[in-house]
């Protein structure tokens, strides 16, 4: 996206204000506010517009639409061995996750490997600060949600899939984590409406309109379908996350999601799985080492000219803690639209 002069600088204790303001005057009770705000500050200084302060304005539409239990509190379930499964009882996921973390990560210590299911929660975020939890632990993580039906399967032309994110990370001893979070679709779907607001066309290959044809108009598109990245490898894999972060945990697919909203444009309700690994589940003592070697993996990447994921972001973080932010005019305003 392009930022021109006439946007608005903050520093990030003014976006967590704007953030508690707004979610406190939509009726979201305390401790959501505290764990959405983070999320969305954690956004915008990372520089993920799609789901930095932009998703404030999301969250208006979806606690307006009431498809979100704004005072939900969350029920931790120590399932099995394994398994911890928190009821998010129909609020936003950031509570859930934080009250699952810590038995995920002692089971993980535990066991080797320990998976949280998040069921019946609203997901409108970045799978990154989920996974940044959990190597921060030490500990190897994969996380995946399915969204709302938006997106067509490789070769056909409905919604069906969602945009089903796929995150990873692996934790570096004095370096930020390997990180790499995306969508199974060619891009986001909050980065389509971003440029939907600022009337810039999409790249070819983001989405079809409603007719099935390619379309470079944003708006189409969002009426349309979006399309997978790497046509029939994206396709699977958003096929994959539908059945481990809906069925399997018994929560629902990106289509039931988008039947229950009924037309609310609300943010899609479901599940989130969380996969946590523990080197030394596999290696003992030696577990230090080995995870020393992939540092000559990286180094070889990096040596190449080509850059880690999240590099970007973790440079964006540094400058944002020092420097603050730079926000569109029009999106402030709006924003502040919802406090005012
Ligand atoms: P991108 O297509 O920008 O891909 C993001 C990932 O790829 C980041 O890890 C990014 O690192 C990395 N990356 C980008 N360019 C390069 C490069 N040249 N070399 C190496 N790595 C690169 O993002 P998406 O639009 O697919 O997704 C954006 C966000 O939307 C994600 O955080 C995702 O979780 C979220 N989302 C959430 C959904 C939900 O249902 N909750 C649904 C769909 C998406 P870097 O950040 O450093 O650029
Ligand atoms: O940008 O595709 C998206 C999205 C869906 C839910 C949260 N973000």
């Amino acid at each position: 996206m392009t930022y021109d002069e006439s946007d608005i600088a903050l520093s990030l204790e003014e976006v967590a204000a704007l953030s508690r303001a707004a979610l406190s005057r939509l009726g979201l009770a305390p401790a959501h506010v505290e764990a959405v705000t983070a999320t969305v500050v954690a956004g915008e200084r990372d520089g993920c517009a799609s789901h930095g302060i932009y998703r404030l304005l999301v969250c208006a539409d979806t606690l307006k639409s009431g498809k979100v239990a704004r005072d939900a509190e969350p029920v931790v379930d120590d399932r099995a061995g394994g398994v911890v499964r928190v009821d998010a009882r129909g609020g936003y996921a950031q509570l859930s996750f934080q009250r699952g973390l810590p038995l995920l990560v002692e089971k993980a210590r535990r066991n080797g490997i320990a998976a949280l299911a998040i069921n019946d929660c609203v997901h409108f975020a970045a799978l990154w600060p989920e996974i940044e939890a959990v190597t921060a632990e030490g500990l190897v993580a994969l996380a995946f949600t399915p969204s709302h039906a938006w997106v067509a399967p490789a070769g056909g032309t409905r919604p069906l899939l969602g945009t089903n994110p796929v995150a990873f990370g692996w934790p570096r001893p004095g370096e930020h984590p390997f990180v790499f979070d995306f969508a199974t679709s060619a891009v986001a779907r909050g980065e389509i409406e971003l440029h939907r607001r600022a009337g810039e066309p999409i790249p070819a290959g983001w989405g079809i309109d409603a007719e099935g044809r390619p379309t470079t108009d944003a708006a189409a598109a969002l009426d349309g379908a979006m399309l997978t990245f790497g046509g029939h490898k994206g396709s699977a894999l958003s096929v994959m996350v539908e059945l481990i972060a809906g069925p399997l945990i018994g929560d629902l697919t990106s289509a039931e999601s988008l039947a229950l909203d009924a037309g609310a444009k609300a943010s899609p309700i479901g599940g989130e799985l969380v996969i946590a690994i523990d080197p030394a589940g596999f290696l003992g003592g030696e577990a230090a080492q080995h995870i020393a070697r992939a540092e000559k993996l990286f180094d070889a990447i990096v040596g190449q000219g080509a850059r880690l994921p999240s590099q970007r972001r973790f440079e964006a973080r540094k400058r944002s803690l020092s420097e603050g932010v730079r926000v569109p005019r029009k999106l402030y305003d709006d924003v502040r639209a919802l406090v005012d």
